[in-house]
């Protein structure tokens, strides 16, 4: 058994865990932020069997797409009469961020 971690867009969170159900995977979506762009992201635990780990990765990259968003990034330490001009810098996110670790043990009581 493995648990599949997938930190992806809010956006595309609902279609991943419609496609997933349809998948006949069971899921746990719940609310993040990330820590650079301090943006709400969504954050799905996903329990599978080995054989199904293929399918459950394909249907997060069929469901996750890169978007470009702009920061504004934290002004310097600044000596009084300084001036700064913030310019905003785009940063690609996602498609989705997905770790895949081992379970030693799964229960449903
Ligand atoms: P954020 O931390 O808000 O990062 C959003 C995007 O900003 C990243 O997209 C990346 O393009 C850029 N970025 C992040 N940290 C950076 C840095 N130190 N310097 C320059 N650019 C940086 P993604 O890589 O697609 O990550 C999307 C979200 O996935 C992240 O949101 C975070 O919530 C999560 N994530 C990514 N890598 C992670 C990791 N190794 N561990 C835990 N969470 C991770």
């Amino acid at each position: 058994m493995k648990l599949v971690i997938a930190i992806v867009q809010d956006e595309d969170a609902g279609k991943v865990t419609d496609a997933l159900v349809k998948g006949g995977f069971r899921s746990t979506r719940f609310q993040s932020h990330g820590g650079f762009l301090r943006a709400r992201n969504s954050t799905i635990m996903i329990g599978v069997e080995d054989r199904r780990l293929d399918d459950a990765l394909r249907i997060i990259r069929e469901n996750c797409r890169t978007r470009t968003r702009s920061v504004s990034p934290l002004p310097p330490v600044m000596e009084p009469g300084e001036f700064f001009m913030p310019q905003p810098v785009e940063v690609q996110v996602g498609g989705a961020t997905v770790f895949v670790t081992n379970v030693d043990h799964y229960e449903r009581v």
